[in-house]
């Protein structure tokens, strides 16, 4: 059986636990606080980071995209990356985009802010910071609603890896009151839709101690 090392509000390790129910892989998970850097940690991992896949033939295994792409290769049900080159590579780019520049202009930001400095520094957010990160998520609402202006899902016209890291890193985003959805009509109907998925619905009742999300979080109507 696979055991995922796993932070709660860590987007990467949400997208492997969306990824692997979507195919259909049994495992347990393993809280990991990433700034602890932990001897288990570091020993499956050397860059001290979650996720982290063990226990099964391959593993360790870390990182969230080696993570995603060993299924991937290795499980024929719900193919994630679409088919033919062309479908493949825009999966690939939206997967880049949210795990890369979301995840930096947003997630990062709010997840030092709202979460570390709160619960590890006992700092107070840099209001600043949130106001950048807050410019930048709307950027970002503005592009989704773009996309799906001709597309039923975000790479294209079936459900990938696109939609998984966005939603993972929208999750993360969303739990930390990130999120303002008024005025994004396409793009809340998306996560709606997204949210009631098994793989993804699974995740919404988990609570970070310290941090409660706001009240529409886990709701699939919101
Ligand atoms: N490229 C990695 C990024 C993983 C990552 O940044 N994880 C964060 C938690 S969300 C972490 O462990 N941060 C601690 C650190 O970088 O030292 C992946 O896709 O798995």
């Amino acid at each position: 059986m696979w055991t995922l090392h796993h932070f709660t509000l860590c987007p990467f390790s949400r997208k492997v636990r969306i990824v692997l129910a979507e195919k259909g892989v049994e495992f347990t998970l393993e809280e990991e606080l990433p700034w602890l850097k932990s001897d288990e940690l570091m020993d499956m991992n050397r860059a001290g980071q979650t996720p982290v896949l063990s226990g099964g033939k391959a593993g360790p295994i870390a990182d969230s995209i080696a993570i995603c792409e060993y299924f991937e290769e290795t499980i024929e049900k719900a193919p994630l990356l679409g088919s033919g080159a062309a479908a493949r590579a825009e999966v690939r780019r939206l997967t880049a985009w949210f795990d890369q520049k979301f995840y930096a202009e947003v997630v990062n930001p709010l997840l030092t802010e709202r979460m570390f400095k709160r619960l590890v520094m006992r700092a107070s957010p840099d209001s600043a910071a949130l106001r950048v990160a807050a410019r930048a998520m709307a950027v970002h609402l503005d592009y989704i609603e773009y996309l799906l202006g001709d597309r039923r899902w975000l790479a294209g016209s079936t459900f990938s890896l696109a939609d998984i890291a966005a939603a993972a890193q929208l999750s993360v985003a969303d739990y930390l009151g990130g999120i303002d959805w008024r005025g994004y009509r396409d793009a809340k109907t998306w996560y709606a839709t997204v949210k009631s998925r098994r793989s993804i619905r699974a995740m919404l009742p988990e609570r970070m101690a310290g941090i409660s999300p706001p009240i529409h979080y886990d709701k699939l109507d919101f």
